[in-house]
């Protein structure tokens, strides 16, 4: 008998409804190894940061939380941000500190429909919707670079900068990530998104890198475009849009819209890579806590659920992720739905019915 292969994971679910939808992708994943006659299995340890933790020790995670992370296979992470600490603590203090000390420098966010999901644009049209979104996870208007003060004129005088960190090397790889996945891909597209006729620096930069690598690329059809454009054709042309490379800040927006666009916020799915696998790479709903429906078991689970699928394919296992997915278009498609996508169903509901479906 083949010895079990055990992948050891982190699981940190931090804010809201983190719990309710980490505990479901870890019930979910656990049936997957049960059913896997010994093949591979999981060693979970769950750590206690977030929020909670902040108000009892101000700090969202532990002083050497990342030393305690270093040699774990993978992050399985739930949501960050809760009303009682500003946002711009928690997300630095826990998310973003895993993101860029891991240099988990590639954001990877599907975008598509499931059976069963409707969405103003699904109604619209018989239109069909695959994208992935490459968000580059490390730098642009995420560097943390800047400051506020006074500028010395009195009341109301304050002044702030925050400025964003385009680097070649920064850029370059995110776009090669991009032409790379559109490779893998049925349609060979790589859209890059930038603002670059009022960002005339880094995002002129960007535009000059995409353009030297595309020559790289010529198997692969390429457009340059400005994210309100963009944005626009998210709505109006979807079906022309395969893989699309942005900025930190950018690609979070429109990915936001992906989802929407697909039915709801609680569907998507993403994986913060360190494509060289020298430190652990991170799987988590795209979604954030939703304070307003946390502890209700109204959470949608699909999301984190679609993640572990990614991370199953992070670790080896595409057959095992295609299983996953597999289960996730089987529970929609059945019409077992959480209140987000027009549905009555419970967090625990679906966590019920995916395992059914693994097992059936
Ligand atoms: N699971 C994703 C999450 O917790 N996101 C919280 C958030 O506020 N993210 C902002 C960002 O990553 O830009």
């Amino acid at each position: 008998m083949p010895e079990t292969r055990t992948f050891r994971i982190a699981a940190i679910p931090a804010d809201g409804v983190g719990a309710e939808v980490v505990a479901s992708g870890r019930a979910v994943l656990d049936a997957l190894a049960h059913g896997s006659d010994g093949a591979f299995a999981f060693d979970w340890a769950e750590f206690p940061w977030g929020s909670d933790y902040y108000a009892r020790t101000g700090k969202m995670m532990a002083d050497d939380g990342l030393e305690q992370l270093k040699d774990f296979d993978a992050i399985y992470f739930g949501a960050v941000g809760w009303p009682t600490v500003p946002d711009h603590i928690s997300l630095w203090g826990l998310r973003l500190r895993i993101c860029q000390n891991f240099d988990q420098w590639a954001n990877v966010r599907p975008v598509h429909f499931l059976p069963g999901v409707t969405s103003p644009l699904r109604k619209a049209d018989d239109i069909e919707l695959d994208w992935v979104v490459v968000r580059e996870n490390s730098e642009g208007e995420y560097a943390g670079l800047g400051g506020r003060n006074f500028s010395g004129r009195g009341p109301g005088g304050e002044v702030a900068v925050q400025s964003a960190l385009f680097t070649e090397v920064g850029c370059e790889r995110i776009i090669r990530f991009a032409f790379d996945l559109a490779r893998t891909r049925t349609r060979r597209k790589v859209s890059s998104v930038t603002k670059s006729n009022a960002q005339q620096y880094g995002m002129v930069l960007w535009d000059d890198v995409f353009a030297r690598v595309a020559a790289d690329y010529p198997d692969i059809e390429t457009e340059s475009v400005l994210v309100d454009a963009m944005s626009a054709k998210f709505v109006l042309r979807p079906e022309d849009l395969s893989v699309v490379v942005a900025s930190n800040l950018h690609a979070d927006i429109l990915s936001d819209l992906g989802s929407a666009l697909a039915g709801s916020l609680g569907l998507a799915a993403s994986a913060n890579l360190n494509p060289e696998r020298r430190f652990p790479s991170m799987f988590e709903p795209v979604h954030g806590s939703a304070p307003d429906i946390a502890g209700q078991g109204l959470a949608n689970p699909i999301g984190a659920v679609g993640s572990a699928a990614l991370m199953l394919e992070h670790f080896g296992l595409p057959d095992q992720a295609a299983r996953l997915n597999k289960a996730v278009e089987t529970v929609t498609g059945a019409g077992i739905l959480t209140r987000d996508v027009g549905g009555t169903a419970t967090t625990d509901q679906v966590t019920k019915a995916l395992i059914d479906a693994l097992n059936g």
